[in-house]
């Protein structure tokens, strides 16, 4: 066992924890790029087996994958890898291609090596007739985008294996995530495009419109949770996919706090086709079950998050 340093977040010290293996695929998107690190702090370098740097891989080549998670001895995956809401509504077979064969390949390897399973599901998996505000963790689905319809099939699909092959599931609804590594693809990319045109350019030109309110939440919370939640024990665990959030905000409310610290900067509304998108999602959601399940509790508000951005932005930029 070896003791690793406290890195990027300031976690502080952590064991390299043994027998813990695990293939991440989609590790050089927006979350992976921030995970990678964060796990090869917790369970050692040589445990984290990426499809990014050290293997390349397209999900939907199951016997690719299967090579990779016998060759390198893994017995879990997190499956990042999937097309998101934007990129999914220009193009959705091949949305349907790479989300429901991805998770369908990773499931059916796990059921035959035994792997636990962590896949993010997303807040878009609530259509328009989903309660908005608070939207509970069991409220019916019914997606109007093909990246939420994906995502329904990744969850019940888990949830079918998980009852029939005893596959260990487990999925996380995510909400916008802002980070320091780029978005792309998303209807909620414009929470982290926002900092570096506020620190660049001081104004920042959003395609959704100013008091629509959304789920968010910041990396440092967000890894925690994907941690937190492949660490609780599964007997803890009220069923296998949780409802996220850290805060709620509009692009005018995020407009305002960057204004506390940048008081010229001006935010201008063009609303576009994303415009429908993101009003067919909650405006935020009821994270209880993370709560009372496996401890969630997060620790950004707009407030912090956004002096966190604006820290990272400046020094980015130079
Ligand atoms: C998107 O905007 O498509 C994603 C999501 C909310 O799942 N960030």
């Amino acid at each position: 066992t070896q003791a690793v340093g406290g890195g990027y977040y300031g976690t502080g010290q952590y064991t390299a924890q043994q027998g813990i293996k695990i293939l991440v695929t989609g590790a050089c998107g927006q979350v992976g790029t921030e995970l990678l690190p964060y796990l090869r702090e917790r369970v050692g370098v040589d445990n984290i087996i990426d499809a990014g740097p050290f293997e390349f891989l397209d999900v939907r080549d199951k016997d690719n994958l299967s090579r990779i998670i016998i060759e390198h001895g893994c017995n879990r995956v997190i499956h990042l890898a999937t097309l998101l809401s934007v990129v999914g509504e220009k193009n959705p077979a091949l949305t349907l291609k790479i989300n429901n064969n991805g998770i369908q390949n990773i499931l059916e390897l796990a059921a035959q090596q035994k792997l636990q399973v962590m896949s993010p599901s997303t807040i878009a998996v609530f259509g328009p007739n989903a309660p908005k505000e608070n939207t509970p963790n069991d409220a019916a689905m019914n997606p109007s985008t093909i990246y939420g319809i994906s995502k329904v099939h990744t969850e019940l699909l888990g949830s079918y294996y998980r009852e029939r092959f005893n596959v260990d599931f487990r999925s996380l609804r995510l909400p916008g995530i802002i980070g320091k590594a780029k978005a792309g693809g998303g209807t909620t990319d414009y929470a982290v495009d926002i900092f570096q045109a506020a620190v660049l350019s001081g104004k920042y030109t959003c395609f959704l419109p100013a008091d629509l309110d959304l789920p968010m939440l910041y990396m440092p919370d967000c890894l925690d949770a994907f941690w937190n939640l492949i660490q609780a024990p599964r007997k803890h665990l009220t069923r296998c996919v949780y409802n996220v959030q850290g805060m709620s905000f509009s692009p005018h409310s995020l407009s305002s706090a960057i204004q506390k610290h940048l008081p010229h900067f001006q935010l201008v509304c063009k609303p576009d086709f994303r415009e429908a998108i993101a009003r067919s999602w909650p405006r935020s959601v009821d994270d209880s079950f993370a709560r009372a399940d496996w401890g969630w509790k997060p620790k950004y508000d707009l407030q912090r998050m956004t002096q966190d951005m604006l820290k990272a932005s400046k020094a980015f930029s130079g």
